[in-house]
């Protein structure tokens, strides 16, 4: 896959995605969401176990949607623009393997947005985030009204998109925005070893895992437990758990096979 405005590395069973587009801070146009669309499309997750994203050079992780290209739309066309980066975002979620948002420097408006539709964020102790586009004249438009508020709470959520302010990695850490904040140098390093750690794990127990917490949050509480009850038994069918447990039994350690 060769892409214009994304870098690609792979180190075994991660895979790394690194939005570049130097001259706008990475700031999203169509053609990006366009490439990121593909890319979550064509992911090989039978071959990697666990997906980073993050933003190219060290001052900027995604710096919004592009504003240029946004000036003049009409609202039939922000609307069109909001739904495309909105799905790209979804697939981004529903993706059945893990990903972590290693956040370098400023997620603003649809960076900020794009963080959190990632499983898990880690940020920079120069991380900027929040949600300016107030500001603007609009609203978040890539279903930041929809995760701000299921991540930090509503109160905090509707305090930072009303005011449109930017938030330290200090206080993003204390809101729970980010698991945790390591020095610029660091980032990339402990994105990857929360990576790897995660893909020794059996791959199709951390799926289901994923596809439990995803799908029983909108779920009354007796289907979210039925649901997981199910899940649960469906890991007894996998060669994984046989191994695994076995390998517990004998003292040993299991190298899933993911089946
Ligand atoms: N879009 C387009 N260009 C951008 C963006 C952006 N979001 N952010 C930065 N750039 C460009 C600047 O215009 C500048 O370009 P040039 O050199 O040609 O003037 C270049 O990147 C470098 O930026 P600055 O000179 O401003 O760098 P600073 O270090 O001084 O400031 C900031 C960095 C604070 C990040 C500043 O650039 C900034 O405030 N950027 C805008 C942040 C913002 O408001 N983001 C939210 C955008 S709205 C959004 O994301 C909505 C999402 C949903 C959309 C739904 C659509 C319908």
């Amino acid at each position: 896959m060769n892409y214009q405005y994304l870098k690609l590395a792979e180190n075994g069973a991660v895979c790394t995605v690194a939005i570049s587009a130097p001259q706008s801070l990475n700031a999203l146009n169509s053609t990006i969401l366009g490439e990121l669309e593909d890319f979550v499309d064509h992911l090989d997750c039978n071959k990697f176990r666990c997906l980073i994203v993050t933003g190219d050079g060290e001052k900027s992780f995604v710096a919004g949607a592009d504003i240029k290209e946004m000036a003049d739309l009409d609202a039939a066309q922000g609307q069109t623009f909001g739904a495309k980066g909105a799905r790209v975002f979804r697939k981004i979620e529903t993706l059945p393997i893990p990903v972590i948002a290693a956040v370098n420097g400023f997620a603003l408006g649809g960076g900020c947005e794009l963080a959190m539709a990632c499983d898990i964020r880690i940020c920079s102790s120069n991380a900027r985030f929040g949600q300016p586009e107030v500001g603007l004249g609009i609203i978040p438009g890539f279903s930041g009204t929809v995760r701000m508020a299921r991540l930090v709470g509503m109160g905090i959520a509707k305090e930072l998109i009303f005011s449109g302010r930017t938030m330290k990695a200090d206080e993003a850490l204390r809101i729970g925005l980010v698991n945790a904040v390591y020095e610029p140098a660091e980032l990339m390093d402990k994105a990857r070893e929360m990576a790897e750690r995660i893909a020794t794990n059996a791959p199709i127990a951390v799926r289901y895992a994923k596809q439990c917490i995803n799908n029983e949050y909108d779920m009354p509480a007796d289907e979210a437990i039925a649901y997981e009850s199910k899940m649960f038994g469906q890991c007894f069918a996998t060669e994984d758990q046989k191994n695994g447990m076995q390998a517990f039994i004998n003292k040993g350690k299991c190298e899933f096979q993911g089946k």
